[in-house]
């Protein structure tokens, strides 16, 4: 067989399989073994010394387009092997978009948190800024400005974690409105603000105490501020908290930084006021302290009192929250009990 006899030979068949081949493994074998070193075409380039003159560039150039025709199948070959298995891979990773989901398991904001929050937005709504004070606060600040001096026996009212003689942990938020009534600009209008917080008492724990629980302090001053308009702010906000039926009623109290003082009662939401189990039959359920701002608190902050008048609170919202829920035991905020906190669980 002539060179060139053998040359279409080997194209032939190397065409047929390269048409057969199913995969690009077996492929590339098939370059490695027509095209490589130790291949046919190669084997016939070396040959060619052997050959006549005349016959050599003949045989040479048939021998490199045979090459070029093998490689470009070669090639051809190999783009439709590789979208088949693409293709293969694609079917198979295929996602079903109808199956469910994996539940991703996500915490939530604590319920004390979310009562505070919802109290918050009711004053916002109203006009209200929201301040935020110290948790570690100065003597001065928690008491003295609040018109409790050194020696004076309403301290005694709230046990206190003093850091130093003058330093202490606030064991209520109304030092935020001494701070907050000295620093504000009356020419641009009235004061009112809602300081919420974390304060702390020496308390011994128990089912309604806590060393460590929530108050929100409220505080309006302008000219001409009355009992009236405590009574009726107060109104407005356990109405949108507890529901529309619900009364409030204000018995005298004693507060050294309020003159009148009172306690606030709400009508119990539970029995509408004819008396349960969670009001202890009284119809009623204490919910804050609050008063007038008292004169020497103005003025010990700057504020003519002759000129200015106010009004003050001190809400519980663990308080709240308990009545809110029938949570009978307010150690369950704190001890971080999931069985406890998920019942609070809201959708974010
Ligand atoms: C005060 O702390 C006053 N600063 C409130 C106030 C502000 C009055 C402005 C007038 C004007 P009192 O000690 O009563 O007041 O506390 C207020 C509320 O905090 C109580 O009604 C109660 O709900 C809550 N509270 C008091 N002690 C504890 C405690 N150990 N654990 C949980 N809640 C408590």
């Amino acid at each position: 067989m002539t060179l060139k006899a053998q040359l279409e030979a080997l194209r032939d068949e190397t065409l047929a399989n390269i048409e057969n081949v199913a995969d690009l493994k077996a492929l590339n074998q098939i370059r490695v073994e027509t095209l490589g070193k130790k291949g046919p075409i190669t084997e016939v380039l070396r040959g060619m010394k052997d050959l006549s003159a005349e016959e050599r560039p003949i045989v040479g150039s048939f021998a490199n387009e045979i090459r070029d025709l093998l490689t470009e199948a070669l090639e051809g070959r190999k783009e439709v092997l590789e979208t088949a298995a693409l293709n293969a891979a694609l079917d198979q990773e295929t996602i079903d978009v109808t199956l469910p989901g994996k539940q991703m398991s996500h915490g939530t904001r604590h319920v004390l948190s979310q009562v505070m929050e919802e109290i918050e937005d009711i004053f916002v709504g109203m006009g209200y800024q929201i301040v935020e004070g110290y948790e570690v606060e100065s003597d001065h600040y928690n008491f003295e400005r609040m018109n409790l001096p050194k020696d004076h026996p309403a301290r005694d009212m709230q046990d206190t974690f003093y850091i130093s003689d003058e330093i202490l942990i606030r064991t209520h938020t109304s030092p935020v409105q001494a701070r907050t009534m000295e620093k504000h600009d009356f020419s641009k209008g009235a004061l009112r603000m809602v300081s919420p917080g974390k304060v702390f008492r020496r308390d011994t724990d128990d089912a309604t105490h806590s060393h460590q629980f929530h108050q929100i302090e409220g505080l309006v001053i302008d000219k001409n501020i009355t009992m009236g308009d405590l009574k009726g702010t107060l109104e407005v906000v356990m109405k949108k908290m507890f529901g529309e039926d619900r009364k409030i009623r204000l018995r005298p109290s004693y507060f050294p930084f309020t003159e009148p003082s009172v306690e606030v009662d709400v009508s119990c939401f539970k029995c509408g006021g004819s008396g349960c189990n969670v009001c202890k039959q009284t119809g009623w359920i204490e919910i804050l302290g609050a008063g007038m701002v008292h004169p020497d608190v103005l003025k010990m902050s700057g504020i003519d009192p002759n000129e200015y008048s106010g009004f003050a609170f001190g809400l519980g919202p663990d308080r709240v929250a308990m009545l809110r829920y029938g949570v009978n035991d307010i150690r369950n905020f704190y001890q971080n009990d999931l069985r406890f906190l998920n019942q609070f669980k809201v959708k974010e």
